[in-house]
């Protein structure tokens, strides 16, 4: 049976050099970098390639920090909460503004935010194209406003966002710019020095690195209060003993991936508009914003009269592995909540169906997957009510 993985937003396999490089770190070379014996001492000089390849394969200065996580989730709390710390608690400042199409990590923060100490949470709209107008920002910025937090590229459309003008009207009124970049980070030409941001996180393993280990950059001479406390590790920044095999391998599969940047905006971005164009052959189907705005990796698609889980299934009895949406918000099965929030038709008689390529895809799995898409959507329809009349009551109140 063929298996064609096509869900590559929600992680990737892990490149089999890079698993080659992190492998001496998981059996012989186990020393605490921290500790003062030959042990601890035969890290060191992985680590500080490691970081050396993360810094300048993120386009951080040598006085920026890049400090290593767990994962993008643990970044993007820690800026959240360190914020209410360090700019909202006995400030005047009190508010944060997200954009509508942010990850849950950064919608349930805020949430928490909001419902525990009180943070004024405001949302940037995101137009009919799925990215946001730096005008809005200006409208609703305000001299109360602590930080502004914009992903770089949204995991669901791939739709990029124009980081470096809202960083910069950020600025401008006082406040402080998070990106979360971790679909980003691999995908297209990330600096973050150059884009003005002040912190960016991500994740290795959407970038065929390793789970467990991702960043955050802090722009040089930030204050972020530490959610960690413990043992004076990343400079005190973040405690735990460091995990070296992660962070050797977040490197390798960042300096991979940024070597392979004109294959992903070429090959890659070929098999994915192949793919899209075969998929807009269906009847009423349509794609979430503009493909020179987007990811070269990411296609999501609203196929009328066809229910999301049934779609799945189908494709997945077919070895192809795809998604309704973000694996990391369930309730997007029945209605996905971004194309919700870009007014795209999404209720219980359209498909959100989201395909994600990476570099290990071949062009004849693209041309398979094509033909088992066109397939299900037809056999779907066939037994599907909604799509023959689509009745107003399906549709959710919006
Ligand atoms: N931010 C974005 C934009 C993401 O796409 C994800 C994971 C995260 C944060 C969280 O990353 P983690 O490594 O901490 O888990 N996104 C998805 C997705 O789209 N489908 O499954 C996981």
């Amino acid at each position: 049976m063929k298996e064609i993985y096509l869900d590559n937003n929600a992680t990737t396999m892990i490149d089999p050099s890079v698993f080659e490089l992190m492998k001496p770190y998981l059996e012989n070379i186990y020393g605490n970098p921290n500790s003062l014996h030959r042990y601890g001492q035969a890290t060191h000089k992985a680590l500080n390639d490691a970081l050396n390849k993360l810094y300048s394969g993120l386009g951080a200065s040598d006085l920026d920090d890049v400090i290593i996580t767990s994962c993008a989730t643990e970044s993007i709390n820690w800026v959240l909460k360190g914020i209410y710390f360090d700019e909202i608690l006995n400030k005047d400042k009190n508010e944060i503004i997200i954009s509508g199409v942010e990850h849950p990590a950064v919608g349930a923060a805020c949430a928490f935010l909001e419902a525990r100490l009180g943070v004024k949470v405001k949302t940037l709209p995101v137009n009919s194209e799925g990215t946001c107008n730096v005008d809005d920002l200006k409208a609703m910025i305000s001299d109360k406003t602590a930080l502004v937090n914009v992903m770089w590229a949204n995991n669901e459309t791939g739709m990029i966002f124009p980081i470096k003008e809202l960083a910069q009207v950020a600025h401008e009124h006082g406040a402080l710019f998070h990106t979360d970049a971790t679909q980003a980070v691999g995908k297209i030409k990330v600096d973050f020095r150059s884009a003005g941001v002040d912190f960016a996180s991500f994740s290795a393993h959407k970038f065929h690195g390793p789970k467990g280990v991702g960043g955050l950059y802090i722009k040089q001479g930030l204050k972020l209060t530490s959610l960690l406390h413990g043992g004076e590790h990343m400079g005190g920044r973040r405690s735990g003993t460091l995990n070296v095999a992660g962070i050797v391998g977040m490197a390798e599969a960042l300096r991979l991936a940024n070597l392979m940047l004109d294959y992903e905006n070429s090959h890659i971005r070929r098999l994915r508009d192949k793919l899209e164009d075969e998929i807009l052959t269906i009847p009423d189907v349509s794609v979430v914003g503009i493909r020179a705005n987007r990811v070269p990796n990411t296609i999501l698609a609203s196929i009328k009269g066809v229910e999301g889980e049934a779609m799945l299934w189908d494709l997945n009895k077919a070895g192809i592995a795809a998604s309704t949406g973000s694996a990391c918000a369930s309730e997007t099965l029945e209605s996905n909540p971004i194309m919700e929030a870009i007014g795209a038709e999404a209720d219980l008689a359209h498909t959100a169906l989201r395909l994600s390529l990476s570099r290990f895809n071949t062009e004849s799995e693209i041309d398979y997957a094509a033909e088992q898409i066109k397939a299900a959507a037809k056999r779907l329809r066939a037994i599907s009510s909604t799509y023959a009349y689509s009745p107003s009551w399906l549709k959710k109140d919006k």
